[in-house]
């Protein structure tokens, strides 16, 4: 198999071994490591996950590929390109409650900060209660919901109405991604309910591209 195909094949069969020499391989013959993520890491996942939900694949070895994709991920991480300017706003990001899925929030982590901003990742399963504290402990300019649960999209609306019900409505714009949301529940249902100050984005790079204008 080429090279990407079989990057694709490790994560969607969990094989580890191997796994930094096909990744060196793909990065010497010009594949950026965003790319190699992109075309062939999350094209594995994706498989995975109908797999998974067709009822095909069991959940052990969907850990098994997730855990090759994040060492991919770390091993990619040193060979991304990254700004020097540094200190260009901050988000606080997390998984909401109930939710374990990480591993697009650690990418979104990942290209904020490669691009100059301070990501205080606060990692799975968090209550807004310590989304609300670390903001105000960091000074964030912008709050990150990550969940990837249907369940998690509720989760998340519970979330906007306690911070508006505590009085911090307009204190923190805040962006939401993750696989089970759809950009018009976020920006026609949500954003409306919560006066222009919620944003949808539907994967790292548009979550950076909304960063911008946030921080200004
Ligand atoms: Co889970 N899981 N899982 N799982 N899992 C899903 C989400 C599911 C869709 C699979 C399926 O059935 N087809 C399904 C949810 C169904 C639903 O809610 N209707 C599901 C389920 C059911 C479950 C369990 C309940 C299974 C069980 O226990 N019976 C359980 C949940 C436990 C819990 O959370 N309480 C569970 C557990 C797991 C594992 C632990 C095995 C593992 C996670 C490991 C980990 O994250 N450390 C796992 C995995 C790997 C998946 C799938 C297969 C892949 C997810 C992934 O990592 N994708 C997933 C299938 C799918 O998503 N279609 C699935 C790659 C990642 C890069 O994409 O996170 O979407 P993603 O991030 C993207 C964008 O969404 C965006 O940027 C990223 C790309 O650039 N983005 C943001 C994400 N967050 C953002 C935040 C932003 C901006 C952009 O700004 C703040």
């Amino acid at each position: 198999l080429p090279v990407g195909e079989r990057l694709e094949r490790r994560i969607i069969d969990g094989e580890g071994k191997g796994l930094e020499a096909d990744l060196d391989l793909a990065r010497a013959g010009g594949a950026s490591a965003i790319d190699i993520i992109n075309l062939h890491l999350l094209e594995g996942m994706k498989v995975v996950g109908e797999r998974f939900g067709a009822g095909e694949m069991q959940l052990p070895f969907v850990l098994q590929s997730a855990e090759v994709m994040k060492n991919a991920v770390a091993l990619l991480e040193p060979h991304m390109e990254k700004t020097d300017a540094a200190g260009k706003g901050t988000m606080v990001i997390g998984t909401v409650r109930g939710d374990v899925h990480d591993i697009g929030k650690n990418l979104v982590d990942i290209i904020l900060s490669n691009n100059g901003y301070t990501v205080v990742n606060i990692g799975i399963k968090q209550t807004i209660n310590e989304f609300i504290a670390a903001a105000e402990e960091h000074n964030a300019d912008v709050i990150g919901m990550s969940g990837l649960l249907v369940k998690s999209t509720v989760v998340m609306k519970e979330n906007l109405l306690e911070l508006q019900s505590r009085g911090f409505a307009k204190r923190w714009p805040i962006i939401l991604g993750g696989a089970a949301l759809t950009r018009s529940y976020v920006e026609d249902d949500l954003d409306a309910l919560f006066d222009g100050t919620v944003r949808y984005a539907r994967d790292a790079f548009e979550g950076l591209a909304l960063m911008e204008p946030l921080v200004a």
